[in-house]
């Protein structure tokens, strides 16, 4: 160091002493190369429709704009540089240097860097201009919806709750059936305050349960929260203003079962229960979804439980339909039981009988609740049960056709809804008194709300009408790992370097694949009719590691992607599948292998292995019928591994 000093300085001297510098003297050059003058970078730098202009420096003998990854050497005369087209989306940096003489002047520092973002009005427009047409059938407003309410409360609270029952077990002497211990503020605002903490966008109640009792006051029945010196309460009634001021949606659960009422199955019980729709669909302002149970027997107290009693208690009355015994006949058909039978009377199918029940209320909701969609309702206006109750949708997800994967030919919208439970059985027990740990309810959220499905996940309020502890502390750490896992998207317009699309609708900005990570379900990447498949490619401008990849299309046009393919690029360039591992373990019916890419739907969860991509590639190899498809959204995260402590 201090030699080198030393020979600097004599050299100085020495030059200085001479008069004239000579610069092209080699010991100068490399004697003294900081003192050489460098030229000052270019001046008034800007972007305009997609051309790079700045202010000419004198004595420069070119100039070198870099730009993405490229570079382009221009001579003195440039002022300008027209920009490469980014083809519909993302930016690139731009950046400019004077170059010297390479003698006296040395080239300037490169300038400051101005970002190129594709906001620039420079595609050229080719194809089709306007957004693709539906794909029929499509959902409506309403099922759209409740759609982004992806996940959701169930309770299940009423007599039951009192002798360890399920299905209305056991019938409670007059006044018996339900004695929650806490007054009804006190339950209605733990629900709606503590689901609310959890992320729950709803709760649906069940007003009645198969036992006939209803949480409301009611003119329908004798059976209720306000007769007969039940618990004074209208539980129905104080919970949905509270579930309102937090912005959550109150959905109610009517059982058309009904072993309290001895005209169920009789003409008469259609009466009462399109009175109870009525009722409820008027009493407590919005409702976001009716559910009416499937679940429906002949049993009923009034009758013991079997058949044979049924009939010794139906025998001497003309109206009381009830299943025939011959060879336990599997369609349920119904006969009436008088002196009409041996005439040849007429029959109703039991199923038939439900049907035209559930029709007449549908009708009712349709008039009170436009909004509401019906589970079970398969007009296209309602949403369907998934086919278990183990908390999963298919790995293949259609949003029309039945039960877990639904199917392409669907005639109607039928989107999925995944019912679950965090304890043993849907109403609390003191025989099986455990909840399901987080890690579990969090596997249902990936393989329900993953997977184009909502999780309607159950609550099991105990004796006392309050939602036991250890439930809600597991569904808390369940919330927090889900809002963990999703918090920071690392697909951004700030990480990306450039994108890429193999078609662009129209070459027009709106159909970009910029579109993908705007965080706007309404703005999607889209290509020309004629195009079915198709890639887009983003390229960071630095490594990212993720392991979650979130997937939205914009089903408000159908649902239509068949398959599709997720690929990264490593460091030295190599493109690679990303690697999906086996799930956590197997839920019944469901097991523990790999997921699968091929529908996507409103939404589309994977689960991949730990990947660092320098780029990151989406295909779209197949589009339903086919027809181009449309991409909401693409996200891509990196999981949580931290405490899940308060
Ligand atoms: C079933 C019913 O029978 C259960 O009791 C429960 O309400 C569940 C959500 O639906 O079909
Ligand atoms: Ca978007």
């Amino acid at each position: 160091m201090r030699k080198i000093t030393f020979i600097v300085l004599s050299a100085l001297v020495f030059l200085i002493g001479c008069g004239e510098i000579d610069w092209n003297n080699e010991d100068v050059k490399e004697l003294l190369p900081d003192i050489v003058p460098s030229l000052p970078s270019p001046d008034n730098i800007k972007i305009e429709d997609g051309v790079l202009t700045w202010d000419s420096v004198e004595g420069a003998t070119g100039y070198i704009v870099y730009y993405g990854d490229e570079r382009k050497v221009l001579d003195a005369s440039a002022t300008s540089f027209t920009l490469p087209s980014l083809k519909g989306g993302g930016s690139m940096n731009v950046a400019l240097k004077a170059i010297g003489n390479g003698k006296d002047l040395k080239d300037s520092s490169v300038s400051f860097y101005l970002t190129y973002s594709s906001d620039l009005p420079f595609i050229e427009e080719s194809g089709n201009t306007e957004a693709p047409d539906p794909l029929l059938p499509i959902p409506t407003e309403s099922q759209l919806k409740w759609q982004k309410l992806e996940q959701y409360a169930f309770i299940h609270f009423g007599p039951n709750t009192f002798r360890n029952a399920e299905w209305g077990e056991g019938k409670p002497t007059e006044g018996q059936a339900f004695q929650p211990t806490s007054d009804v503020e006190t339950i209605t605002t733990q629900w709606a305050d503590e689901l609310h903490a959890r992320g729950m966008k709803a709760l649906i109640l069940t007003v009645k349960h198969h036992d006939g009792f209803c949480l409301w006051d009611t003119e329908a029945t004798d059976y209720s929260v306000s007769k007969k010196g039940m618990y004074d309460g209208n539980i129905t009634g104080s919970l949905a203003p509270k579930l309102q001021a937090h912005g959550m949606k109150l959905g109610l659960y009517l059982s058309p079962w009904d072993r309290n009422n001895w005209a169920y199955l009789h003409p008469e019980y259609v009466d009462i229960f399109t009175k109870q729709t009525e009722e409820i669909t008027t009493l407590f302002g919005d409702i976001f979804e009716v559910w009416f149970d499937g679940a429906n027997e002949t049993q009923g107290w009034y009758g013991g439980g079997d058949y044979n009693s049924i009939k010794s208690q139906v025998q001497n009355n003309p109206y009381v339909w009830f299943q025939t015994l011959k060879n336990n006949n599997p369609t349920g058909m119904f006969t009436r039981t008088s002196g009409e039978l041996t005439h040849g009377g007429p029959t109703v199918d039991r199923n038939t009988y439900l049907a035209e029940m559930k029709a007449a209320a549908i009708e009712i909701i349709r008039k009170n609740q436009p909004d509401a969609v019906v589970f079970g309702d398969n007009s296209g206006r309602g949403i369907r049960w998934v086919g278990n109750e183990q908390g999963w949708a298919g790995r293949t997800c259609w949003s029309m056709g039945f039960e877990e994967y639904g199917s392409e030919d669907g005639q109607t919208w039928f989107p999925a809804e995944c019912d679950m439970k965090t304890r043993s059985g849907w109403f609390h027990s003191t025989n099986s008194n455990s909840t399901r740990p987080y890690k579990e309810l969090v596997e249902f959220w990936y393989r329900s709300v993953g997977r184009n499905a909502t999780l309607l996940l159950n609550f099991s309020p105990g004796r006392d009408g309050l939602i036991p502890d250890d439930s809600l502390e597991e569904a808390r750490k369940m919330w927090k790992q889900i809002t963990e896992d999703f918090k920071t998207d690392l697909l951004t317009k700030e990480n990306v370097a450039s994108v890429e699309a193999s078609n662009i609708r129209g070459g027009q900005e709106t159909f970009g694949p910029y579109n993908l990570i705007d965080d706007d379900f309404d703005t999607y990447w889209t290509v020309n009719n004629e195009v079915t498949s198709g890639s887009v490619t983003f390229t960071f401008k630095n490594p990212i590691t993720f392991d979650r990849i979130v997937l939205q299309e914009y089903i408000a046009l159908g649902q239509r992607v068949k398959s599709f393919t997720v690929e990264t690029q490593d460091e030295s360039g190599a493109w690679k599948s990303v690697e999906l591992p086996n799930m956590p373990y197997t839920i019944h019916g469901d097991n523990s292998n790999p997921d699968e890419t091929t529908t996507i739907g409103y939404k589309r969860i994977l689960r991949t292995a730990e990947t660092t991509a320098k780029a990151f590639r989406l295909t779209i190899n197949e589009s339903r019928k086919p027809v181009p498809f449309l991409i909401s959204e693409l996200g891509l995260y990196k999981s949580y591994e931290g405490s899940l402590d308060e």
